[in-house]
């Protein structure tokens, strides 16, 4: 199995899956969401395989969705983001959660966004120290996704879960010096009121809720919150933001 964007490598019952764009901390194009799947499906098909290494190419894991990616441009005033979670990111967490083999995600530098869901789906995870796992999806006006509010309250617990989704932080739960307390608070505050309101919203509900659903039921639940965000100004100003390497001013429309 070769592709440009994938690596895969199969020997000793070991299936080796390489995420291989490296200049974009292996973000995800279209191609390289279908080479994904694809992977996956031969890997579950191919009986002499017993467990599957997932990692990425160079410094990074995976910085999630390729937010150059014309499937995703919000410029155009029509991103459907329901359908390319629906053609993209559901089947592949999904194959992976419901896979017969183990799935180790191989973390080798950061982890955000779809990548850091796609790690949380694998069954195992090993990180390398300097590795992180971001969810950054509030700063372009959506919510965790690809499984992101599903796995990650189980894994590290809601709070936690919903300080990481609110503040894209990777560690957001901090004790801070007495004198400084105040103003942590505040600066807290001030930073949440700058970020997209129905992002945080949404995500608040997903985070808060989802203990209590499936795995289909949260990547439906998802789906449908994602199709309606990706419609939003504020998922335009967020992705026109990063590319142009500046802080967003979200509206909240
Ligand atoms: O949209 C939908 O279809 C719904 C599905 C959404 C799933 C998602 O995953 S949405 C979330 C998308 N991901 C992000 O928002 C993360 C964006 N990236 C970052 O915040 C930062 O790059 C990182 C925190 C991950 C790493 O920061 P750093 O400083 O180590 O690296 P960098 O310099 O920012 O990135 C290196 C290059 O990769 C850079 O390009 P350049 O300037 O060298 O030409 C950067 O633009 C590029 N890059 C990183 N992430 C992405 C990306 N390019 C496109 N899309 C990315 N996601």
């Amino acid at each position: 199995m070769a592709h440009e964007t994938l690596r895969v490598e199969i020997a000793d019952g070991i299936a080796r899956i390489t995420l291989n764009r490296p200049d974009r901390l292996n973000a995800f194009n279209q191609q390289m969401s279908l080479a994904l799947i694809e992977a996956v499906q031969q890997i579950e098909a191919q009986h002499d395989v017993r467990v599957a290494v997932l990692s990425g190419a160079g410094r990074g894991f995976c910085a999630g969705q390729d937010l150059s990616d014309p499937h995703v441009a919000p410029d155009k005033g029509d991103a459907n983001l329901g359908y390319v979670l629906d053609t993209f990111y559901i089947p592949v967490v999904t194959a992976i959660a419901a896979s017969r083999i183990p799935y180790i995600a191989a973390v080798n530098g950061v982890a955000a966004g779809a990548g850091a869901s796609l790690a949380l789906a694998c069954d195992l995870v090993v990180a390398t120290e300097s590795a992180s796992f971001i969810q950054p999806f509030a700063a372009i006006g959506l919510l965790p996704d690809a499984g992101g509010t599903h796995f990650l309250p189980r894994a590290v617990g809601t709070a936690q879960a919903l300080g990481m989704a609110l503040t894209g932080e990777k560690a957001p739960w901090k004790s801070v010096p007495d004198a400084d307390f105040v103003q942590a608070v505040t600066a807290l505050a001030v930073q949440l009121a700058a970020r997209p309101p129905l992002a945080l919203a949404a995500t608040k509900r997903a985070i808060r809720s989802s203990c209590t659903r499936t795995l289909a039921e949260n990547l439906a639940y998802e789906r449908n919150a994602q199709h309606a965000l990706g419609l939003t100004l504020d998922y335009a100003e967020g992705v026109r933001a990063f590319s142009e390497k500046r802080p967003p001013r979200f509206v909240g429309r």
